[in-house]
């Protein structure tokens, strides 16, 4: 397992050395965030971040994420372009080093919150979702954006894409994901990168679109489209928890032991009743999830990928980009460490 944390690159508020402060943290997940979705990436703009990195003492071999242009999730007149692009992505990425690409193929929104100031009882503030409140906002209505997305829209653009998506169903988006895939995956194979889809987050439809990324079936479905290694997964632990079907150890043995979980999030949240949950800590007891549970499922099944901390919450008055502060995400990572390591030696196995 190696140990990495997001960074959004020099406008992120948490800084490199600040995250080779962190005990146990190996590698730095990043993109380049400065070039529209859809085309490439220049060579130079990829060594010279992949150099800062290195030179901070700090791997760069996960990329999150090369974002999916929504002409390719539409199966658009300029697909077959768009995917070339970023197949010519992959390849750049594989030159540099790039071990996993995580992306996803959600319609128009990337994570979707309700709230991302909850104050919690102990004065901390959580990313928080409750399906009533999403239900009376109309996208149409305000600007919606988030700090993680890769994206965002005017009440235009968004209203031109939405109306464009009335044709697309789950049959329709599992088709043009196919066709990404049958391009994207050999590419990904010859230039030894492992591809790692998202999971949707939260994993059910937001305001009619079509999700599929959401459970044990639709994930098995995925990965035999292109039943390859390289074709693989980034198990998000926050986002298909959110779904109580969801048996998360379960899944982390079956798809972890065909070799196909490439990059874990892992974070717990507490589901408070159907489509309704807050961001807690990372701790077993805080949330709804068993932590311990997901890391013995995937030190059971020899995962050798990347893990990264997910979101955290804002404590001890940090500002910055919700969801991605420096210290409550230092506390899940040696949180999960801990875990790590006692679970290595109960098995009998070194850390
Ligand atoms: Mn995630």
């Amino acid at each position: 397992m190696q140990m990495t944390f997001r960074w959004y690159g020099e406008t992120d508020p948490v800084t490199l050395s600040h995250i080779k402060q962190i005990p146990g943290m190996q590698g730095v997940v990043s993109a380049i965030y400065d070039v529209p979705v859809g085309e490439v990436w220049p060579r130079e703009k990829i060594t010279e971040l992949k150099q800062k990195i290195n030179e901070a003492g700090l791997t760069f071999e996960v990329v999150e994420s090369v974002p999916v242009h929504e002409n390719i999730k539409l199966g658009g007149s300029d697909a077959p372009r768009l995917i070339e692009n970023y197949c010519e992505n992959v390849r750049r990425l594989g030159e540099a080093g790039v071990k996993v690409i995580c992306y996803n193929f959600m319609p128009v929104f990337d994570w979707l919150r309700t709230q991302l100031s909850y104050e919690l009882p102990d004065g901390s503030f959580a990313l928080s979702y409750f399906n009533e409140d999403l239900l009376q906002r109309n996208p149409l209505q305000s600007e919606l954006s988030l700090p993680g997305w890769d994206e965002s829209y005017t009440k235009d653009q968004l209203r031109d894409l939405l109306s464009q998506y009335a044709d697309v169903n789950e049959e329709k988006l599992w088709s043009n994901l196919q066709d990404f895939l049958h391009e994207v995956i050999p590419v990904a194979k010859s230039a030894g990168v492992k591809m790692a889809i998202h999971p949707d987050d939260p994993p059910w439809s937001v305001f009619g679109l079509p999700r599929i990324i959401t459970n044990a079936e639709n994930i098995d479905r995925f990965l035999r489209m292109v039943d390859d290694p390289a074709n693989g997964l980034t198990f998000c632990t926050g986002s298909l928890g959110a779904s109580a079907q969801n048996d998360l150890p379960a899944m982390i043995r079956r798809f972890g032991g065909e070799g196909r979980i490439h990059f874990a999030h892992l974070r717990n949240i507490l589901r408070i009743g159907e489509k309704q949950f807050i961001e807690s800590s990372h701790r077993t007891t805080d949330g709804s999830l068993d932590m311990y549970e997901i890391v013995k499922s995937l030190v059971d099944c020899g995962f050798d990928g990347y893990i990264r901390p997910d979101h955290g919450r804002m404590i001890w008055g940090e500002q910055g980009r919700f969801g991605y502060g420096l210290y409550d995400r230092a506390l899940g990572a040696t949180y999960l460490n801990g875990l790590w390591e006692a679970i290595q030696k109960e098995r009998g196995k070194t850390v």
